[in-house]
This record gives structure tokens, C-alpha cells and sequence, in this order.
């Protein structure tokens, strides 16, 4: 193989590693091992996008450009935030679709490739990821690009109803089509679009994982995303003054803490959780003055309308509930509305009796494996995890909830409260193996791997629809 070259709506900041998400470590790794390119927006709105920018760090190199307004508008908040983003997400409610958004999309899609395909060498293999750039391998092809080229989905891929509702939803497909592998985060997203394939496509489809379109092969495969889990349990070891008065404080007054922590995102489903928290203490009241939910919400894509409405949506539930119960030396909910650096998130994650993450929709979320991997072995706390996680196919042994069910997250936060601590112990070893086991460097070789054809993957539909129930004597 030649270089790697990755292809994504943002690049990172590569000289700051340690602030990073497992899709960064992920990549930034594969990159280093196989001199990398990385192609991006460089974050900035500028009318100048005349000459890309190049940086090299160690045997990485980043080309960047920017957008400009219009682009900003219609390709990034526009096709991307207002159309793709929702619908994948099931909101249909929320898509706002205008034709103006799409062509925008598709040129911006098109001027992206201009600019890389000149630096392409022919044994390159190119790894486009997410939704911002599903037409990248058609573009490129069109100008004669021959390499291997895959894309990974990190949202997820709805059901066939709902993708078919997507404008331009053929031309779709028939991007995707253009790349060697398409890689999705669960077994549900390669079914989906499986099934959508067979209604929608006359392409000739071999099984869920190959299928034929004009004499080309194009492999499928779900690819969990994973964290850096040394890294992420370290730092939650890191001694950290504040986080630690606040747990002993909470030990003597025989409180515990309940963590979230998101983008503040309409697909992350915040109000639903504060409804059930204030459920939980209707339902069990003897928690009153004991439990104690901290919801960390980093602002994100504020722009959008939709996002506006959510912040304010919160701000006033989480009022109604300290209203309701707070008491002068007790406040239930504490709600921050910004991002918070990992070197205290992570202390935070393993302070925390209960996680509490339950998205309405999500491709895989990283925060769940973050929040095992920072547990104490001795005494860890329990997750609670939306059945709509990606994250969920392969974390079966946290409590598993429907986050519509206010009274069913409730009752999760109930039971995680009074679990034993051989079941807690129990519960978070399995975690925390699978964790582990998929780790942000698993994830990118097993891409790689596939894309490159040194695996054969035909049994993988099945791996994560097998575990056992827990049983506490084993
Ligand atoms: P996101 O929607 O951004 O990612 P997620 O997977 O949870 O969601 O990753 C968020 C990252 O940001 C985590 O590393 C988390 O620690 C950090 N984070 C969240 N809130 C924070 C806060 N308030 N302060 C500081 N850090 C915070 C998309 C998809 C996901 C998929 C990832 C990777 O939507 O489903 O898991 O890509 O593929």
C-alpha cells in the first residue's frame, strides 16, 4: 500500500493528540504508520479559497481550504446540518430541504476533489469519512481516479422508509456505490441499507456484505468505532483537586452522581433524560437529597435553528426540576452548558455512580465507552445505555433502556442506584473487555484491512447479536 489519505469535512488539530476523540486517534494512528494526507475544511468562512493550505507534521501532511459563506450556508448548515443530519437521524420533522442546498453540497464535494485529485499517486488508498462527503469517490472517479477508495458512515443509516424520504436520495446511492467498501458503525445500519438496495437499486446484490454494479465490486461491513482506552483510563486516574473534593463531599453526605455528557444536539435526546431523572425522584423520593445529575452540554452547530430551540428547551426543564426539589444545600440537576477538558472528564466519568447515556439516535457514541473505560476495577458504576446507541450492539451488559420510556429510565436509574457491587463488578469486567478488545486502533486496521482485502469478514453480520445474558455466576 502507498499512503493513506484520509478525506473528512474537518482535519484535526494534530498537535494537540491527548485532547483528542477516538475518531482522531483512530485516524491520526493510521495516518502515522503509512506517511498520510489529510484533506479537509480548515475551519474558516473566507470569500479567498483560491489556495489550499499544506502543512506537514512528522510524515503527516494536512491540506486544508476553506469555505466560503455560501458554501458555509448551503453545503455545511444547509445539505449536511439541516438535511442529512436529521433524516439520518430520524427527524424527518426537522429536514429542511432546498434544492439550492444540494447542488451546493455536490459542488463543494466537487471542488474538494479538484484540489486532491492532482496530488493523488496512483498505489494511494483513500478513506472518505461521513456525511458531508458522500460523493467524494464519484467525483474523483470522474476525473480518472482508479485507487481503492472507502467511506465510513459514523451516523446511522436510517430505515428504508425513512432514507427513501431523503431528496436526491437515488443520487445517493448511487455515490455510495462509487467506493470499494462503505462501512457503517452496526449490523442494524448494514442491514438497513441492505434492505434499502434490494427496493430501491437494481444493482446485483450478493449478500448484505457484496454487491455487483457495473462489473465493480463494492464490500459492506459494519466497523464499531472504538476510543483510546489506555489513554482515556490514565487520564481518569490523573489526581484532579476539584473532582475529588466533590466526590468526598458526596460520600459524606451519602449522595451519588448521575454524568451525561454530549454535544447539545436534538439527537442526543436531553430532554427526555431530564424528564425521566424528575420521574425517578417523583417515583422514588427517598433520593431526594441524595442523587445528583450533572449533564455536561458542549454547544454545537448553534447556527441551526433547531439547535437554539433545544438549548432553550433544556435550560427550562432543568429549571422546572431544581424548582420542584431543590432544597437549600441540595440542587438535583446541575446543567453546564460548555465543553469541558478531558483531563477533568474523564476524573468526572469515574466519579460518577451512573452513567446516564441515552440518545434517541446515534451512530455509535463514544462517550458510553469512555464512561467504562474510566471506571475503578474495585467499585465501578454502571451505564445506562439507549437501545438506539450504536454502541448498544456491543455493550449489552449495561442496563439497556428505550429513552421515549421516561418510566423505563427511571426505573434503570432505581436499579443502577441499589446494584450490587459483585453485579456492577461483573457487568463492568465484560464492558470493559469488548471495550477494550475494540479499541480506535482495532477499528482503523479492521477498516484498512478490509479495504485492502487482506480479510475476509462473511461472518461478522452475526458477532454482536450473540452475547449471553449476564449471569452472576460465571
Ligand atoms: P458525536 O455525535 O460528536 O460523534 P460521540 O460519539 O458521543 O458523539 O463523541 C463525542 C466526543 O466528544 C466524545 O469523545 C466526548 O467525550 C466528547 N464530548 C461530548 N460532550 C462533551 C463536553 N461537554 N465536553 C467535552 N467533551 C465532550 C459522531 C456520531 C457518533 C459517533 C462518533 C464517532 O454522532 O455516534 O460515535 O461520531 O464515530
Amino acid at each position: 500500500m502507498g499512503r493513506l489519505v484520509v478525506v473528512s469535512n474537518r482535519t484535526a488539530n494534530l498537535t494537540k493528540k491527548t485532547q483528542a476523540g477516538g475518531l482522531t486517534v483512530g485516524i491520526v494512528d493510521a495516518l502515522k504508520s503509512q506517511d498520510g494526507l489529510w484533506m479537509g475544511w480548515d475551519g474558516r468562512i473566507s470569500e479567498d479559497i483560491s489556495a489550499p493550505k499544506q502543512e506537514k507534521y512528522d510524515n503527516v501532511t494536512t491540506l486544508t481550504t476553506s469555505l466560503t459563506p455560501e458554501e458555509h450556508e448551503k453545503y455545511y448548515l444547509g445539505f449536511s446540518n439541516k438535511v442529512l443530519w436529521p433524516a439520518f437521524h430520524y427527524r424527518l420533522d426537522l429536514m429542511d430541504y432546498r434544492t439550492e442546498f444540494a447542488d451546493c453540497y455536490a459542488s463543494v464535494n466537487e471542488r474538494f476533489a479538484a484540489t486532491l485529485a492532482p496530488q493523488l499517486k496512483q498505489d494511494d488508498v483513500i478513506w472518505v469519512h461521513d456525511y458531508h462527503m458522500i460523493p467524494m469517490a464519484a467525483k474523483l472517479r470522474q476525473k480518472g481516479c482508479g485507487n481503492k477508495i472507502g467511506f465510513f458512515l459514523h451516523i446511522p443509516f436510517p430505515s428504508i422508509d425513512v432514507f427513501s424520504a431523503v431528496p436526491r436520495h437515488e443520487w445517493l446511492r448511487s455515490c455510495l456505490l462509487q467506493y470499494d467498501l462503505i462501512g457503517f458503525q452496526t449490523v442494524n445500519d448494514v442491514q438497513n441499507f441492505h434492505r434499502y438496495l434490494k427496493e430501491h437499486s437494481d444493482a446485483d446484490i450478493i449478500s448484505p456484505e457484496l454487491v455487483r454494479v457495473d462489473g465493480r465490486t463494492i464490500h459492506i461491513g459494519h466497523f464499531p468505532i472504538g476510543i483510546d482506552v489506555k489513554q482515556f483510563a490514565q487520564t481518569s486516574s490523573k489526581p484532579d483537586d476539584t473532582v475529588e473534593l466533590e466526590r468526598i463531599r458526596r460520600k459524606m453526605l451519602k449522595r451519588f452522581q448521575i454524568i451525561s455528557a454530549d454535544r447539545l444536539d436534538y439527537s442526543k435526546g436531553l430532554p427526555h433524560r431530564i424528564k425521566a431523572f424528575r420521574k425517578f425522584l417523583d417515583l422514588y423520593p427517598e433520593y431526594q437529597g441524595h442523587a445528583e445529575y450533572l449533564q455536561i452540554a458542549s454547544p454545537s452547530r448553534e447556527d441551526v435553528t433547531a439547535y437554539g430551540d433545544i438549548k432553550s428547551e433544556l435550560e427550562q426543564l432543568a429549571g422546572a426540576v431544581n424548582g420542584k426539589f431543590a432544597d437549600f444545600n441540595w440542587a438535583p440537576i446541575q446543567y453546564i452548558n460548555r465543553s469541558i477538558a478531558r483531563s477533568k472528564l474523564a476524573p468526572l466519568f469515574k466519579s460518577s455512580l451512573i452513567g446516564l447515556i441515552t440518545p434517541l439516535r446515534d451512530g455509535m457514541n463514544l462517550v458510553a465507552k469512555e464512561y467504562v473505560a474510566a471506571q475503578d476495577d474495585a467499585d465501578p458504576g454502571i451505564l445506562i445505555l439507549s437501545k438506539f446507541a450504536g454502541a448498544a450492539e456491543e455493550l449489552s451488559e449495561a442496563l439497556i433502556v428505550n429513552p421515549y420510556d421516561i418510566n423505563d429510565v427511571a426505573q434503570a436509574i432505581q436499579k443502577a442506584a441499589t446494584m450490587p457491587l459483585a453485579e456492577r463488578q461483573l457487568r463492568h469486567r465484560k464492558l470493559l473487555k469488548r471495550v477494550t478488545e475494540h479499541d480506535a486502533q482495532w477499528w482503523q486496521r479492521e477498516y484498512l484491512d478490509a479495504l485492502l482485502g487482506k480479510t475476509e469478514r462473511p461472518q461478522l453480520i452475526h458477532q454482536f447479536t450473540k452475547h449471553s445474558p449476564i449471569h452472576l455466576t460465571t
